[in-house]
């Protein structure tokens, strides 16, 4: 839980523009977009370790939206231990990119921010592809005015792409499948990919693409699908809840551990060269198979909670998604450590405990069931 708002957290315009004074001069700078999401939490403590000044932009919220990071805040007033700051911008506001560039001068760059849910791209199409293509080709276009005015060119870029790309182009899906995006979301990390690879070709920047299939964790949003199964497990489990709506049960995916993940991000930006990489577990499970793994692990049928629920159907699937990285293996050194069943093992424990935390609140009074923190 947050124990301050958001705007002390955070560096506020001029005021901060000694930002990163305090840096030792051998210490790496990154800067993160979508720090506060599932990826840019586990990449900052990932940075973090490595001895890393870690930099995030986060967005206006009403709410506080630092969940995931709170447990590695440290006040920056506290100069010598606060390594990791965090400052406002957004993606669909360049002069806030180029200025938090100019100001904190960065080492590596991690463009992780996106509305990321494919199906609430074909609610929010127009925002999504402003978020998530031209958000990119924003944040490309400031690293390379950045560059050409301070001479900085050892800058390197890493663009969070996804299996959400290859659509409907049948698995194993490698760096030379061709791309059929179906869905808004989709197609504007198309784009996102291609400004990545134009802006290596036309400028020389160190620019790299990630092609990262699902990836999961106790941190996952709830409202993707795995998310809401480990849930919905949990509170089944400890009686908050009985049903579980779902969409499509049949769609394939290639899930693996977002801890995992994060490194495969990291060692692209250490290479020689800049390059385009796939990453993922090369094993691909049904929804179905995740909701037997899940409700299983706790000695529960799944068929006995699940309702099938027209409105989580998509007006277009993709059906079958399943990773070949073997580049990223020989060339990264990368491979996963967290293997189907043991992700949603970890996932489960971690959501039986959250419920229970839940009953307390509800046992007393606090929380209605029904009610969802
Ligand atoms: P999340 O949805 O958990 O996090 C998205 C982040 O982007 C959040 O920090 C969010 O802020 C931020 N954000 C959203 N809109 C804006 C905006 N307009 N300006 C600035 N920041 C914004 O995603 P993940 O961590 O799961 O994924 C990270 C990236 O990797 C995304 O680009 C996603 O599309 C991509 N990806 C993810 C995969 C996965 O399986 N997880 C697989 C392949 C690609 P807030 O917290 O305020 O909402
Ligand atoms: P995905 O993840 O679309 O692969 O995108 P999600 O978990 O949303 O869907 C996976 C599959 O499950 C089916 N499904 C449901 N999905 C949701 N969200 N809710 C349901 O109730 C439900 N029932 C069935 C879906 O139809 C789909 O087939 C994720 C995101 O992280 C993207 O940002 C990322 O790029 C890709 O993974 C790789």
């Amino acid at each position: 839980m947050a124990t301050e708002n958001n705007s002390s957290r955070v560096g506020s315009g001029s005021g901060s523009h000694s930002v990163n004074g305090d840096a030792a001069p051998d210490r790496k700078i990154a800067l993160i977009t979508g720090i506060t999401g599932q990826d840019g939490s586990y990449l900052t403590e990932f940075l973090l370790n490595k001895g890393y000044e870690v930099h995030g932009l986060i967005r206006r919220s009403s709410n506080f939206n630092t969940q995931r990071i709170n447990h590695i805040y440290i006040d920056p007033h506290n100069a010598h231990k606060a390594r990791m700051k965090l400052h406002y911008a957004d993606l669909t506001d360049a002069s806030s990119l180029r200025r938090w560039l100019d100001t904190i001068r960065p080492d590596e760059v991690y463009n992780l921010a996106a509305q990321s849910h494919v199906a609430v791209s074909f609610e929010i199409p127009d925002y999504t592809a402003d978020v998530v293509a031209t958000g990119a080709l924003r944040l490309l276009e400031a690293v390379r005015s950045h560059i050409a005015a301070t001479g900085r060119t050892h800058i390197k870029y890493y663009q969070a792409g996804s299996s959400e790309m290859f659509g409907s182009t049948p698995p194993p899906q490698s760096e030379h499948t061709p791309f059929h995006p179906r869905s808004p979301y989709a197609a504007s990390k198309c784009a996102a990919h291609w400004y990545t690879v134009n802006y290596r070709e036309a400028y020389g920047l160190f620019a790299c693409n990630g092609i990262l299939f699902n990836h999961e964790s106790p941190r996952r949003g709830e409202n993707f699908v795995t998310r809401k199964i480990t849930r919905a497990v949990g509170r089944i489990k400890i009686g908050l809840q009985n049903k579980l709506f779902l969409g499509n049960l049949q769609a394939s995916r290639d899930w693996g551990f977002a801890g995992d993940y994060v490194e495969a991000m990291w060692m692209m930006l250490q290479q020689e060269k800049p390059d385009d990489y796939v990453v993922a577990t090369e094993e691909s499970h049904t929804v179905e198979e995740f909701l037997q793994v899940a409700f299983g692990y706790v000695g529960l049928n799944w068929k006995d909670h699940v309702v099938i629920d027209k409105r989580y159907f998509r007006p277009a699937e993709v059906d079958n998604l399943k990773g070949d990285s073997s580049k990223a293996r020989k060339v990264l050194g990368w491979k996963p450590k967290v293997g189907f069943e043991q992700l949603v093992r970890m996932m489960v424990d971690e959501d039986i405990e959250l419920a229970k935390r839940e009953k307390v609140l509800v046992d007393a009074g606090y929380m209605d069931a029904q009610q969802q923190p």
